[in-house]
């Protein structure tokens, strides 16, 4: 038997940012294609093309069975249309893998639903420690005026679903109404039958 050794990351809690992190991904409005309800303020921004979110890794864990990744996830404020920046939003491949978000700064949702199109949303702020179950789909929303950055922790070998819901997208929007937040329903939304 050899033993991994232990370590720690840090992760700057002033801006959320992992100093040392593996892998940092950035991901622009161009990255994110026909994922945003409304495509005419889509194409509008596209000139732009503004950086939507960052996610900092924290390790290179090996990806087998009872390891554990995690990562930071900053969203910059915005919005496309009326809808708040976000991030892309999979399933796990590994459908049973469950993942905690915990949240450093900012104000946000946690959006999830499940493969028959039932829709949850979990607001964050920081302190809030939310619970993605096993089998639903989650997204992150920033409906603040500054950064949302949370800390995610994830089985290792989880892996990424995202072709699910660049195909069907998300049952339900998160948007600016009156200045408000508000759930609503995606009308655009293809169901699984
Ligand atoms: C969190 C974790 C990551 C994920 C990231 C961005 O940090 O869930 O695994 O990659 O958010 O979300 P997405 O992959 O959907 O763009
Ligand atoms: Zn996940």
């Amino acid at each position: 038997m050899t033993y991994m050794t232990p370590f720690t990351t840090w992760v700057d809690l002033k801006d959320g940012t992992i100093p040392n992190a593996t892998m940092v991904q950035t991901q622009r409005l161009s990255d994110m294609r026909g994922l945003f309800a409304d495509r005419a303020a889509e194409a509008v921004l596209s000139v732009q093309n503004p950086v939507i979110y960052r996610v900092y890794n924290a390790t290179n864990n090996p990806k087998d069975e009872g390891q554990l990744l995690y990562s930071t996830t900053v969203i910059y404020p915005g919005k496309v249309g009326d809808e708040y920046f976000m991030t892309k939003g999979h399933y796990h491949a590994k459908g049973d893998r469950a993942e905690l978000y915990y949240c450093l700064q900012g104000e946000g949702y946690l959006l999830l639903q499940t493969p028959g199109g039932e829709i949850n949303a979990q607001a964050m702020a920081p302190g809030a420690a939310s619970y993605v179950p096993p089998y639903w789909g989650h997204r992150t929303v920033n409906t603040g005026p500054g950064n949302f950055v949370f800390l995610a922790v994830f089985p290792a070998d989880a892996g990424y679903d995202y072709k699910t819901i660049a195909e069907r997208g998300f049952a339900a929007l998160i948007v600016a109404r009156n200045g408000q937040a508000q759930v609503v329903p995606n009308p655009k939304y293809a169901a699984r039958r």
